[in-house]
């Protein structure tokens, strides 16, 4: 296993200045509060107020640590260990309110939002910001979101009581409360198709450590303000302009407006997209029945097709150690050989060598679409260029067997479920919406005719994703729908001193 954590010292991060989710707060029951600043005393006066309850990502980390090594000491998880959690992340219009100096400098879609930048996300008809759910119907509206999490309901109760008494006590307006939990077991760690999700997350190279073989450790400027990037260049500072020389492609053209560089205060910030996505899972599995009969397979298996991984995370790619006669695409090979979901195995493959047609994962499958790996195109360079921190947590009652699926109607809360999508990065236009637009929702990415995303794409109704082996091009209906988000910034822990004017 690698120490990615070690780094160089041009990597070395400050953990202590670092909000604590960047790490993973790695928790069964979560809270996302949203919240409205009356105006900027008040909102200064709260802030000030949580800012000593803010977890930094050295506290997190440490309690992980501690946490993994007690376990495997004792054996078993429940109760040994325990903590509570909270950070804070502002929207645009919150951080204009603070007062937070230079704001205007703030990346272009930050300061739009996720409603303004639906069309280019591919959220529209079922999934347009005018079907979402209020406050995210207005979303200037959104000033700040507060994440609490605890490893008991119990205990995350009593930390939400304690932000409402200090929300109460400085005029601030709770919008909307929601509520993440893990499913319960045997689910837990599977999202609400039935897979295993948070296996393969990228190492913060000089703040986390890889957990698992062949998980890349990718440089901190990728996630973070103010740290070299995989290109060595400092993210949230404007690139090297070269002047163009007499001879040059372009010399005569006007040269595009130097971006400028971020306020000094987002250092060590990074932002935060926040999206509530609701799974119509009656519908996939009907789907995925309906279409594995008419294919002559296993429904379990064009499911794990369409995902990447079997429901039980193990990967459809050979991976070393695995016996050679095991064939992994054919049948979930942790039945027999349950050490390929260990760290050792379960995140160890790549497809350019072994699989560039996707006859074991296709091109399309969630997982590569959304991380392409070493895949030619785009190529591991430019893949680990468009990389996220995924923190996010289902929401939601467990489906029931009898239910039907969702056939576009509005659905009570009873059998609203879904995943509240988290994550972080250093830029939401190289990140999230780059992999939304540019990739997952392409049906020409990498290759021509490869279809959309099964799991994720949106803006088109009928969907197509090529399964090679069967030859089929399967034409699909949608699942998931985006029903609320915003995209948000999380400060560094200096920077929340600054903007609660202390
Ligand atoms: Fe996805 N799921 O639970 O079914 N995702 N995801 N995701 N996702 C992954 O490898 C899922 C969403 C990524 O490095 C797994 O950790 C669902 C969005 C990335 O190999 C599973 C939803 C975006 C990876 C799911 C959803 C991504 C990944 C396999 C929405 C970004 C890592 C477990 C309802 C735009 C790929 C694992 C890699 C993996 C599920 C959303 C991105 C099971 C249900 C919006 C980068």
């Amino acid at each position: 296993m690698t120490d990615a954590a070690a780094g160089t010292p041009q990597d070395h991060v400050d953990a202590h200045n670092i909000q604590g989710d960047l790490v993973g707060f790695n928790k069964d029951n979560q809270c996302f509060v949203f919240l409205h600043f009356t105006d900027q005393a008040s909102a200064r006066a709260f802030l000030t107020s949580l800012e000593p309850n803010i977890s930094s990502a050295w506290e997190v980390r440490k309690f992980n640590e501690l946490y993994k090594q007690v376990r495997a000491k004792r054996g078993g998880s429940k109760g040994i260990i325990e903590a509570s959690w909270t950070n804070i992340a502002f929207s645009f219009s919150g951080l204009q309110l603070l007062g937070a100096p230079q704001a205007e400098l703030l990346p272009g879609e930050f300061r739009d939002g996720m409603a303004a930048r639906a069309g280019e996300l591919g959220d529209v008809d079922l999934s347009a910001p005018t079907t979402w759910r209020a406050p995210f119907d207005q979303p200037q509206q959104v000033h700040a979101m507060v994440i609490l999490a605890s490893d008991s309901a119990d205990d995350l109760e009593k930390s939400y009581g304690r932000l409402k008494e200090s929300v109460d006590a400085h005029q601030v307006t709770e919008l909307l409360r929601e509520n993440g939990t893990v499913r319960p077991e045997p689910h837990k760690g599977h999202e609400h198709f039935g897979f295993k999700d948070g296996i393969s997350q990228p190492g913060v190279r000089g703040l986390t450590r890889s957990s698992k073989d062949g998980q890349d450790s990718i440089a901190a400027g990728e996630f973070l303000i103010g740290h070299p990037d995989q290109d060595g260049h400092v993210s949230g500072q404007p690139p090297a302009v070269v002047a163009p020389q007499p001879g040059d492609p372009g010399y005569e053209q006007t040269p595009p407006p130097p971006q400028p560089a971020l306020p000094d205060w987002t250092r060590d910030g990074s932002f935060v997209v926040y999206r509530r996505l609701q799974q119509d899972v009656g519908a996939f599995n009907a789907f995925v029945a309906a279409k594995a009969a008419e294919l002559g397979t296993q429904p379990e298996r064009l499911g794990a097709k369409l995902m990447g991984r079997w429901p039980s995370g193990a990967p459809m790619e050979h991976v070393p150690g695995l016996p050679h006669g095991v064939d992994p695409q054919a049948a979930d090979p942790s039945v027999e050989h349950p050490e390929v979901r260990s760290d050792s195995h379960v995140n160890s493959f790549t497809y350019q060598q072994a699989d560039a047609d996707g006859q074991n994962v296709p091109r399309a499958a969630h997982i590569r679409k959304a991380n392409p790996r070493d895949e030619e195109p785009p190529g591991k360079p430019e893949s680990n260029r468009h990389r996220i921190l995924r923190r996010g947590i289902p929401y939601g009652t467990e489906f029931q067997q009898t239910e039907p699926g969702y056939d576009g109607q509005p659905v009570a809360d009873g059998r609203d479920r879904g995943l509240l999508f988290v994550c972080y990065q250093s830029s939401i236009a190289r990140g999230f919406a780059f992999l939304q637009q540019a990739w997952v929702n392409q049906p020409d990415f990498p290759q021509g005719g490869d279809g959309h995303d099964p799991i994720i794409s949106q803006s088109v109704p009928e969907r197509s994703f090529t399964l090679p082996g069967a030859e089929a091009h399967l034409a699909m209906h949608r699942w998931v729908f985006t029903t609320a988000g915003e995209y948000f910034f999380s400060p560094s822990l200096t920077a929340l001193k600054v903007l609660a004017g202390s």
